[in-house]
C-alpha cells in the first residue's frame, strides 16, 4: 500500500451482503469487438471484476444473464432496443450510458456512441462498485461538460519538473521511444478513469528540441500508449523554434518563411502522431519569446500556429498569463489589458487559456477578470494541481473547493448567473471549444504526487472537468472510498478534514485576501518582507503594501483601478470595503489596522485570529488523522501522519513570521489566544533555503 495504485484499487468488496449482490448480478464480461480502446476497457474489467468480487469473471462469447456488456450500439445492435435512443443522444461523442436491463436474464449494459464513451462508462461502473453503490437498477447517462480536459505537465527534457514536488518527470526521454515504462499505461488508465482526454507533455517554458525529429519519435511512442485510453498528446511550442531548430533568422508570425516552417513542422508532427492535439503556448511572458518581439499581437501569433494546425483539426491553447510589457502597471491588470482588445480576432481553432485568478495560483484569488470579458473567444480555465504556492507536496490541501469557488464565481457578464463555469464550458456564448486544464502534480515518486492527498487534486480536476456541478464533498467521498476504504468511520471525518483544508491553508498563509507573500524564487515559506527582486511585482511588499496606516492593495478607483475590469455588479460589490467579501478584502483595499470588521474585531485582530485558526486547523487535521488511522493500512497512515506533522510546524512558521513582520507596522499587541512568535523577526528573515525545490 504505497499509493501507486491511486484510486484504481480493486480490492475485495467488504460487506458480505453487498459482495453477494454483486456476485449474483455479474456473471461475466461480454465485449463483442476488439478495437484498441475496447481492449483497454476489457483489460480493465478483467483486472477489476475478479479482484473486487473475488471470483472468476470470465469473458463470454455471447451476452447472457449477468453479463457486463461494454459496446457501442454499432458493435452490438441489441443495445438499440435496450437503451433509450434519447439517452445515447444525450451521451454525445464521449459520454456513456449504463443500464441494467429488466427481466429474468438481467444484464448490465455499458454503452456510448464511441469506444471512448464506452471506456469512460466502464471506469464509471467500476467506480460504482468500488464505492459500494447499488447496481440493481442502473440507468445512468453522463456526458462531459467540457471538451478539452487536460493535464499540463511542466516537465523539462532534463526530467526536472518546473514547480514539481513529486520527484523527476515520469517521461523518461532518454530511453524513449524504445523503452516503454509501465507507468505510462497506468498514467493513461488513471486519466481515462476520470475523463481526462489530453496531456501536454512539456513545460510551457518550452525547449524547441521537443519539436525535433528524435523527440517527435519519443512523443509518438507515448501517444501510442495513450491512444487506447482516449488521450491525445499536445506539446508546448516555443515561439522562437523556427530560429532555434529551423535555422531561420526570425520567428515573426507574419513572415511567409516562418509560416511555411510551422506548416511543415506541423505536417511532420502529424506524420508521427496522426491524432496530435495541438500546441500550448506561453508567449511574451516571463522572458518567453512571442509575437510581440516582432511588433505583432498575441492574435497574430496564435493564428499563425492555428492555421498550420487547422487542416488536421489541431488547436492552439494560447496562454493569457502575461505580464511582460508594462512593468509599472498593476500586474493584476495586464492580461486583461492585452487580451480584451483582441477579442474576436482569434481564428476558430484557438482557445485562450486563462489562469483561475489574475496573479498566479495563489491560495485564494478573485476570479480572473478576463472570464466574461471576451465573449467572442473561447476561454479555457487553467488550474494548478502542483502546490507551488500551497505548501508544495508537504501540505495536505484538497483543492476542489478552490476549483469550485472559481467555477461558481459569477462574472455577471450577461447578467446574474454568468458563472465562470458557463464561460469555460462554452454555454454562455455558445462556443464549440471548451476546456479545463490542471498543471500536473505528477512525478516519479512511487505514489505519483508526493503527498497521497495530492492524488485527490488530480482526481478532482478530472471529475470537475467532466462535470463541474459535482460538489467537492461528492468528489472527496468518491476518492476516499476508492483510495482508502468505504468504512464510514474513516470516510466521514476525513472528508470533513479535506473540505476544511483549503480554508485552513488560506488562514495560515494568506488570510483576508493577502497574496504573493512567499519566499522569493522557490516560493517556499513566508517572506512578506522581501523587497530585493529585480521586478517590483516579484516582491511581496508590492502586493501587501503594509505601512503604518494599514495593509492591502488598493485596486479601487483611488488605487490601480483593476476593479474596473470586472462587470459593474461585481465591481460595485467589491469596491466598497463594507460589501467586499472578507476573503478578498486585501486584494482590493488598503485597510486601516483599526478598521472594524463585521465580526466586531479590528483588522489587526482578525488577521491574528485567522493565522491562529489556520494553525489550529492543522492541529485538528493531525488529530483527526490520528483517530482514523486504525481503519487503514499502516504504511499510508504513517506517510500522511509525518507530513501533517511537518505541515503543523510550517503553519506555525507562517503565522509567526507573518505576524512578527506585520506587527512592525500595526504596532498593536497580539490579541488573546494568539501566542507570541516563537522567534524574533530577524530569525525568520534570515532563514535561507538554497535547495528548496523549484
Ligand atoms: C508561475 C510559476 C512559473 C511558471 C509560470 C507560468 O512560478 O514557474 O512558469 O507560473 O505559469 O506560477 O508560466
Amino acid at each position: 500500500e504505497d499509493g501507486y495504485e491511486l484510486w484504481l484499487r480493486y480490492h475485495r468488496i467488504t460487506g458480505k451482503a453487498l459482495l453477494q449482490d454483486y456476485r449474483d448480478a455479474i456473471s461475466g464480461i461480454y465485449i463483442p469487438v476488439s478495437t484498441p480502446v475496447s481492449t483497454a476497457a476489457r483489460e480493465e474489467l478483467q483486472k477489476a471484476l475478479p479482484a473486487l468480487l473475488d471470483k472468476a469473471v470470465p469473458l463470454q462469447q455471447q451476452a447472457q444473464a449477468g453479463s457486463v456488456i461494454a459496446a457501442t450500439p454499432a458493435q452490438w445492435p441489441a443495445i438499440n432496443s435496450l437503451v433509450p435512443a434519447a439517452s445515447l443522444q444525450q451521451a454525445g461523442a464521449e459520454g456513456f450510458c449504463i443500464y441494467t436491463t429488466t427481466g429474468a436474464d438481467k444484464k448490465i449494459i455499458i454503452t456510448g456512441n464511441t469506444d471512448a464513451g464506452v471506456l469512460y462508462g466502464v471506469f464509471h461502473f467500476l467506480r460504482l462498485l468500488q464505492t459500494q453503490q447499488p447496481i440493481q437498477q442502473l440507468s445512468i447517462v453522463s456526458a462531459p461538460k467540457v471538451r478539452y480536459r487536460l493535464l499540463n505537465h511542466w516537465d523539462n527534457l532534463t526530467r526536472t519538473v518546473e514547480r514539481g514536488y513529486a520527484g523527476m518527470s515520469i517521461w523518461d526521454w532518454h530511453r524513449l521511444p524504445g523503452y516503454i515504462d509501465r507507468r505510462y499505461k497506468d498514467y493513461a488508465r488513471a486519466n481515462a478513469s476520470i475523463g481526462i482526454n489530453g496531456t501536454v507533455l512539456n513545460n510551457v517554458n518550452a525547449n524547441a528540441t521537443i519539436l525535433s525529429k528524435p523527440y517527435l519519435e519519443k512523443v509518438a511512442a507515448l501517444a501510442g500508449v495513450f491512444r487506447p485510453y482516449g488521450i491525445r498528446v499536445y506539446l508546448s511550442a516555443r515561439f522562437s523554434a523556427p530560429i532555434e531548430i529551423g535555422g531561420l533568422k526570425t520567428a515573426d508570425p507574419l513572415d511567409p518563411q516562418v509560416q511555411q516552417w510551422w506548416k511543415e513542422k506541423v505536417k511532420e508532427i502529424y506524420h508521427y502522431i496522426p491524432d496530435f492535439g495541438g500546441f500550448l503556448v506561453k508567449a511574451n511572458s516571463e522572458g518567453q519569446p512571442g509575437p510581440q518581439n516582432y511588433g505583432r499581437s498575441h492574435a497574430d501569433g496564435a493564428n499563425m500556429l492555428a492555421d498550420a494546425l487547422a487542416p488536421y483539426k489541431g488547436i492552439v491553447m494560447w496562454r493569457a498569463f502575461v505580464y511582460d510589457s508594462k512593468g509599472d502597471e498593476d500586474r493584476f491588470k495586464q492580461a486583461y489589458d492585452e487580451f480584451k482588445p483582441l477579442d474576436g480576432r482569434f481564428h476558430d481553432n484557438v482557445v485562450v487559456q486563462v489562469k483561475n485568478g489574475p496573479i498566479d495560483f495563489q491560495p485564494r484569488e478573485p476570479f480572473h477578470p478576463l472570464f466574461g470579458a471576451m465573449p467572442h473567444t473561447p476561454l479555457m480555465l487553467e488550474l494548478q494541481l502542483t502546490q507551488e504556492y500551497l505548501g508544495f507536496a508537504t501540505h495536505l490541501v484538497y483543492l476542489s473547493p478552490l476549483f469550485k469557488e472559481v467555477l461558481e464565481a459569477d462574472t455577471h457578464a450577461k447578467g446574474p448567473g454568468s458563472t465562470v463555469a458557463k464561460v469555460i464550458d462554452g454555454s454562455l456564448e455558445g462556443h464549440a471549444i471548451s476546456g479545463m486544464a490542471g498543471v500536473s502534480n505528477i512525478g516519479s515518486d512511487r505514489n505519483w504526487t508526493g503527498h497521497l492527498f495530492g492524488q485527490a487534486n488530480w482526481y478532482a480536476l478530472g471529475r470537475l472537468a467532466w462535470d463541474h456541478t459535482l460538489t467537492s464533498a461528492q468528489v472527496a467521498d468518491e476518492w476516499l472510498r476508492q483510495t482508502f476504504t468505504n468504512d464510514a468511520r474513516f470516510v466521514t471525518p476525513v472528508q470533513q478534514m479535506m473540505l476544511a483544508s483549503r480554508e485552513t491553508l488560506v488562514n495560515y498563509m494568506t488570510p483576508l485576501g493577502l497574496h504573493h507573500i512567499m519566499g522569493y524564487g522557490h516560493h517556499y515559506g513566508p517572506a512578506p518582507w522581501y523587497d530585493k527582486a529585480p521586478r517590483a511585482d516579484w516582491n511581496p511588499v508590492y502586493f501587501h503594501r503594509a505601512d503604518s496606516t494599514g495593509i492591502g492593495f488598493d485596486r479601487t478607483a483611488s488605487g490601480s483601478n483593476a476593479l474596473a475590469q470586472y462587470a459593474p455588479a461585481v465591481r460595485k460589490q467589491w469596491e466598497n470595503m463594507r460589501t467586499c467579501p472578507e476573503a478578498y478584502l486585501l486584494w482590493f483595499h488598503h485597510v486601516p489596522w483599526q478598521y472594524r470588521l463585521p465580526s466586531g474585531r479590528t483588522l489587526w485582530e482578525e488577521l491574528c485570529y485567522k493565522y491562529q485558526a489556520g494553525v489550529q486547523g492543522v492541529q485538528q487535521m493531525a488529530d483527526t488523522w490520528q483517530q482514523v488511522s486504525p481503519y487503514i493500512d499502516e504504511e499510508r497512515a504513517e506517510q500522511v501522519r509525518m507530513l501533517l506533522a511537518i505541515q503543523l510546524e510550517e503553519a506555525a512558521w507562517w503565522r509567526d513570521a507573518c505576524l512578527a513582520y506585520f506587527r512592525t507596522f500595526a504596532k498593536l499587541p497580539l490579541p488573546q489566544g494568539v501566542p507570541a512568535p516563537a522567534h524574533t523577526l530577524e530569525y525568520y528573515r534570515e532563514l535561507r533555503f538554497p535547495y528548496a525545490p523549484h
